[in-house]
């Protein structure tokens, strides 16, 4: 088998792109999400192309689930080279002070708890091998703040710290660790954050010209495609109409 690479949350936006830019490139792509039929959809779509793909439907918020996915992979697929921590989501928008705990608790246990739960297992095969290479999307929320923004920017506050403390973690191991920090990319990242309400998610994106989520895949796969001697650290990719989280040249 040739070179694999997990994504989570490939079922949308910037994971899909990424699973479909890296089985462009010769990976062979394990695709993981909850939405089992839009795996699916989106595995046929490779395999037509003639890439090698395994869906993987769990909750990466559940530890359990996580493990017993991941214990459960065919041995030619064990070979995990490409890890790309994606899986996650805002919630809200509101003060702390009239913050529902639901969302909270959603940001926290995907952006964050389920992130290690799956570099916790796909790290070892990793440090057996002495090869890999981690890919955490982080965000611009996790550079700044901004206001209501409080929840979702710690966790991305800490996508940030965490990948500096894996790069520590699995330095003896030729691991390799990258965030990679997109500003706002029209995906359905504003239809959760605002519990589905499309109208007020697509005035986000009005007036000045958003990434999109290929844009994201390009710079993941150029972080992938460095020789084996180069490590992107970090990479923080906006809008040429964002300056800052929350200042952008809208016309
Ligand atoms: P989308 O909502 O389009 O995609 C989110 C993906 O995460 C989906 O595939 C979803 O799959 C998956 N996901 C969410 N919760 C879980 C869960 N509990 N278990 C497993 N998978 C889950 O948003 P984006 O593509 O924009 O977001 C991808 C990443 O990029 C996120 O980490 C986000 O924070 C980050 N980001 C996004 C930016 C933007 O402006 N769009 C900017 C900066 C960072 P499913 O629902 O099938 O489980
Ligand atoms: C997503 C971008 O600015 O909405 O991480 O936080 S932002």
């Amino acid at each position: 088998m040739e070179k694999i690479a997990l994504v989570t949350g490939a079922t949308s936006g910037i994971g899909e792109a990424t699973a479909l830019k890296l089985a462009e490139n010769g990976f062979g792509v394990i695709i993981t999400g909850r939405r089992q039929e839009r795996l699916a959809v989106l595995k046929n779509k490779l395999e037509a192309n003639g890439s090698h793909v395994l869906t993987l439907c769990f909750d990466v918020r559940d530890e359990e689930e996580v493990n017993t996915a991941l214990k459960g992979l065919p041995p030619e697929w064990q070979n995990i080279g490409v890890l790309v921590n994606n899986a996650g989501l805002a919630a809200g928008f509101e003060p702390v002070q009239q913050g529902d705990s639901v969302d909270w608790n959603r940001m926290i246990d995907t952006n964050v708890k389920g992130l290690l739960y799956v570099t916790r297992f796909v790290s070892q095969g990793m440090i057996a091998r002495k090869k890999g290479h981690i890919v955490n999307i982080g965000s611009i929320a996790g550079k700044e703040v901004y206001p209501n923004g409080n929840v979702y920017c710690a966790t991305k506050h800490a996508v940030d710290a965490l990948t500096k403390g894996i790069r520590f973690d699995l330095l003896p191991y030729n691991i390799k660790v990258t965030q990679i920090c997109p500003g706002a990319v029209e995906t359905e990242f504003s239809i959760v954050r605002f519990h589905g309400d499309k109208s007020r998610a697509d005035k986000v994106y009005e007036g000045y010209e958003c990434l999109v989520a290929d844009d994201i895949a390009e710079c993941i796969w150029f972080a992938v495609s460095r020789p084996p001697h180069v490590n992107v650290n970090d990479m923080l990719v906006m809008p040429t109409a964002q300056a800052s989280a929350s200042v952008f040249h809208k016309i």
